[in-house]
């Protein structure tokens, strides 16, 4: 291709004159990549729960990340990892853009082979996520029409810059930000000017058309049948402790710790949405969510944990979950023999897998409800899995999108090429949550209190230990279930002093928590939890 696409610059003064000065080369290409953004997103819009090709390509970078960089990042950043990732992608398509304008001014050939190229990364990021099939890669692909004729359009018009003020000198007046009477330049800039309020105006639509779906609105239209009445499982009343600070029984859903790879919280539509069964089956299943909800649904209380909980941690909650036994959907589908693996997938792409033998010998569950309410959207709506006894990674798919029966030696689930195992029964554990680390007491009756856990194994005892005294047993609340934490509390006479406490729990079987520090990776953290405080005269 020629550099000059301009059709009235064909002197052959202008056709060897030096590219435009660089900036405008830059900024041409910006605005290129502006508009494939903006168009990208407009068309991802369409379909509510696409991804839009920026957070696509993000979803990529995590998963590709090594598992020592995100978990730098986590801990570097916390919560705010994602934004920010969203925003180095958006910061290294700028550079690239630039660098591409910049090319475009003596090779635009090569400079348009480099758009085409950024629009199939998209197209593939959009690719990999399953449950969209072929059509995730048009929004990327969309993306490549109105990045090419940007660059196009604004490349040619950078050939007639200086064209009228021909002279010597003219050169030095071609920065975007110097002043002159170039004509060229002055056209150049109203055409840069009507790329970015298009690309802007595009922008705006696609958020417009992203809030014609609202999943609140969604969750709030969904009305859940009331929980079967084969299945009784009330809190007694005395299963709650009352202990000022301490740990609620029931954690609200509004202060369920939350924890996914998702950037963007998967926006599904349950009118629409789809629940597949697939893989080692004899019948694979298609279910509406209507369907689900039609049917005899248990309620069952769970405590879930994250196996990134560290001793003491709060990455572990509580809650009364609604859903379909998983082995009712497992025997209408017919399960192979040869089958040893449950994989949940969201419609993101993530995975979790667990035995099959565990959606037979407890109370695992594709979930609509949580405390009386549809899932909230952070937490799987319209469906999850929750799988009692297991870390949540391994057995509680959050935007539950299908259920393959496969074998643990033909698929990996997505935490273990990453370093976790592949297999994760919860750890008995145990925390103590008053009085908290480091508080000063007053001399006293003081209650020691907290939460203790072996789901599906249940707790027997909790017992705590001042300093070097005696192990002393905490008085346990009843317990709701084998699959809940437990509370307990020991009214404990403070001292004068800095004492250091300790808490263990022995699980139903009478295996006691082991004192031993390990951290949370590869598959659950274990020791005593432990806390300093300091008693006052
Ligand atoms: N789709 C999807 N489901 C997921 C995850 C995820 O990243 N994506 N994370 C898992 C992990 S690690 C945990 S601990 C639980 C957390 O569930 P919550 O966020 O509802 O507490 O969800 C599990 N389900
Ligand atoms: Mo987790």
């Amino acid at each position: 291709m020629d550099t000059d696409t301009s059709p009235t610059t064909s002197s052959p003064d202008t056709a060897l004159a030096p590219a435009a000065p660089r900036p405008y080369g830059a900024l041409s290409g910006v605005l290129a990549a502006a508009s494939a953004v903006a168009v990208g997103e407009v068309t991802a819009a369409l379909v509510p729960a696409w991804p839009g090709p920026v957070v696509a390509i993000a979803d990529r970078v995590i998963e590709g990340a090594p598992a020592a960089l995100t978990a730098w990042a986590i801990d570097t950043f916390g919560t705010a990892d994602k934004p920010l990732l969203v925003a180095g992608v958006l910061v290294v398509l700028a550079l690239a853009a630039a660098a591409l304008g910049v090319l475009a001014r003596r090779r635009p050939g090569l400079a348009l082979v480099g758009v085409v190229a950024l629009g199939a990364v998209a197209a593939l990021a959009g690719l990999a996520d399953p449950g969209f099939g072929p059509a995730a890669a048009v929004p990327g692909l969309a993306a490549i029409v109105p990045g090419v004729a940007v660059l196009l359009v604004l490349t040619a018009a950078q050939a007639r810059l200086g064209v009228a003020g021909a002279g010597p000198g003219v050169g030095r007046e071609h920065g975007p930000a110097g002043g002159s009477a170039d004509p060229g330049r002055r056209r150049f800039l109203v055409l840069a000017a009507a790329v970015a309020a298009g690309a802007a105006a595009t922008g705006t639509a696609a958020r417009v058309l992203l809030a014609r779906f609202d999943v609140e609105a969604a969750r709030a239209a969904l009305t859940l049948p009331a929980p079967s009445a084969r299945r009784d499982l009330p809190a007694p009343p005395d299963a709650a402790l009352d202990v000022a600070g301490a740990t609620p029984l029931f954690t609200p859903n509004d202060a369920f710790y939350r924890i996914d790879t998702a950037l963007q919280v998967p926006r599904i539509d349950p009118a629409t949405h789809r629940l597949q069964v697939t893989g080692m089956v004899e019948r694979p299943l298609s279910l509406r969510v209507d369907d689900l909800l039609r049917r005899d649904l248990v309620e069952v209380p769970i405590t879930m944990a994250c196996v990134s909980n560290e001793v003491g941690g709060d990455l572990i909650g509580n809650a009364a979950w609604l859903g379909l036994p998983l082995r009712e959907l497992l025997d209408e589908a017919g399960v192979s023999p040869d089958a040893d693996q449950v994989v949940g997938r969201s419609t993101d792409g993530y995975t979790g897998g667990f035995p099959v033998a565990a959606a037979y010998d407890r109370d695992t569950l594709v979930v609509v409800g949580m405390n009386g309410e549809p899932l909230p959207a952070e937490h799987g709506f319209p469906l999850r899995l929750v799988t009692p006894g297991l870390y949540g990674y391994v057995g509680s798919t959050k935007w539950l999108a299908e259920i393959e029966l496969t074998r643990f030696d033909r698929f990996d689930h997505y935490w273990v090429p990453r370093g976790y195992a592949v297999e994760a029964p919860v750890r008995t554990q145990s925390r103590i949550d008053v009085p908290a680390g480091r508080s000063e007491l007053t001399a006293g009756r003081t209650p020691i209190a907290g939460v203790a856990w072996a789901p599906t194994r249940g707790i027997a005892q909790v017992e705590v230990q001042v300093d070097d005294g005696d192990w002393q047993p905490a008085e346990l609340a009843a317990a709701v279930g084998d699959d809940t934490w437990r509370q307990w509390v020991l009214r404990w006479d403070a001292t004068p002093g800095s004492h250091r406490i300790r808490v263990r729990a022995t699980d139903g079987r009478g295996e006691t928590q082991p004192e031993g520090r390990r951290g949370v990776r590869p598959d659950g953290a274990t020791g005593w939890h432990t806390v300093t405080v300091e008693v006052a005269a």
